[in-house]
């Protein structure tokens, strides 16, 4: 059983900008930072919560990343808002664009944000859960780095490249869902790593091309696709949305640039929004209470919605303190100086 340690939505805020500021990260970004973190530890989603300020740490004292990045906003097309994100962490590029990406879905019914030369090392869904929440539909994805063999191969190719979806409710959160095309995410076999916890099978293969559940091996060897030949082809299609089409890179190219540093991803991020009303019309309304009625017939079948984990942990965590792994508490501290 690992030990943990309670500490507060306010605490993790306060520590995790003690640790971004004492790496160097410019104030702008260090708020735009917090949140994503602090948001994915309240949501219980640990592989991409507090863990992650030791990743953003590494990345900023390996110079993978601008600390003071500018990002610029581009009006590229009258559906495409461009953010050049300066080679800086995504959050603040994204929370800069997201104005002009709303504003052009509900003028031309269907638009997009491109995110360009960013460091995302972060989950999707903070990315598209604003759009829901503002009435659109909304699915986002991103390369990472070349991680993943292809199915079929052995050899890492594409990235765990995430893919996001939203879909706006009448008085409730919005649904969300997110997960990585790879089997599990890169975050999540770091975790087992650092926990000494066995992988579960199908997650990933060593060097050699076998079947393996240790962490160590699947980290020096390859990950594996979700669903086989399905996740395997939607990893194939991030690679191109998120890469080529918006003239930023692959994972292979990511790995290159990267030159062994052992950062966070450095690449592209597509974001497509769709105005219901622009579809709909006044039937707008009638239709989206028709998706509530599909909704409620998986649930009353004993299934889940996908992000209901997700809501109840941030309703928990409205009152309740975080818990956080002793040995990640402690490494944090140790990072934050204290
Ligand atoms: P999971 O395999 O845990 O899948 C997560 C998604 O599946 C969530 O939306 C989750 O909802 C839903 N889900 C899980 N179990 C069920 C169930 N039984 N019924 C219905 N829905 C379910 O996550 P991954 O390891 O694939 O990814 C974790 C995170 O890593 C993601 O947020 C992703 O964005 C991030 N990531 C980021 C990358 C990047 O390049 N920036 C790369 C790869 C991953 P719920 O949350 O409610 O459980
Ligand atoms: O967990 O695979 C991952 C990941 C890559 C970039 C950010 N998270």
């Amino acid at each position: 059983m690992l030990e943990s340690v309670p500490i507060t939505l306010d605490e993790a805020r306060a520590l995790a900008r003690r640790v971004l500021l004492r790496h160097g990260l410019a104030e702008d970004h260090v708020a735009s930072v917090i949140e994503t973190i602090v948001a994915g530890e309240r949501d219980g989603c640990t592989s991409h919560g507090l863990y992650r300020l030791i990743v953003c740490a590494h990345t900023l004292s390996t110079g993978a990343v601008a600390k003071a990045a500018k990002p610029e906003i581009i009006d590229l097309a009258p559906s495409i808002v461009h953010v050049d994100a300066d080679g800086g962490f995504a959050p603040l590029a994204h929370s800069m664009g997201l104005p002009l990406l709303i504003a052009k879905a509900r003028a031309q019914g269907v638009a997009a944000m491109v995110l360009t030369r960013c460091v995302h090392f972060a989950a999707l869904w903070p990315d598209i859960e604003p759009l829901a929440d503002e009435g659109l539909v909304a699915l986002a994805c991103t390369p990472s780095h070349a991680w993943v063999a292809p199915h079929g191969g052995t050899l890492p190719m594409f990235g765990t490249n995430p893919l996001a979806f939203a879909w706006p409710r009448q008085g409730r959160p919005s649904l969300v869902f997110d997960f990585a095309t790879s089997a599990v995410a890169r975050g999540e076999i770091e975790l087992h790593r650092r926990q000494g916890r066995p992988l579960a099978k199908g997650w990933a293969i060593d060097s050699q091309g076998a079947p393996t559940t240790d962490p160590e091996a699947a980290l020096a060897g390859a990950m594996l696709t979700f669903g086989g030949h399905k996740g395997s082809a939607l990893a194939l299609m991030i690679e191109l949305i998120a890469g080529p089409l918006i003239g930023d890179l692959t994972s292979r190219e990511s790995l290159i640039h990267d030159d062994g540093r052992k950062a966070s991803p450095f690449g592209g991020v597509l974001i497509l929004a769709m105005d219901p009303s622009a579809f709909l019309g006044d039937t707008a309304a009638f239709h989206l209470s028709r998706a509530e009625a599909l909704f409620q017939s998986l649930v009353e079948q004993g299934a889940r919605l996908p992000g209901d984990r997700r809501l109840a942990a941030r309703r928990a965590h409205d009152t309740a303190p975080l818990s956080i792994d002793r040995a990640l508490y402690d490494d944090l501290i140790a990072l934050s100086g204290d």
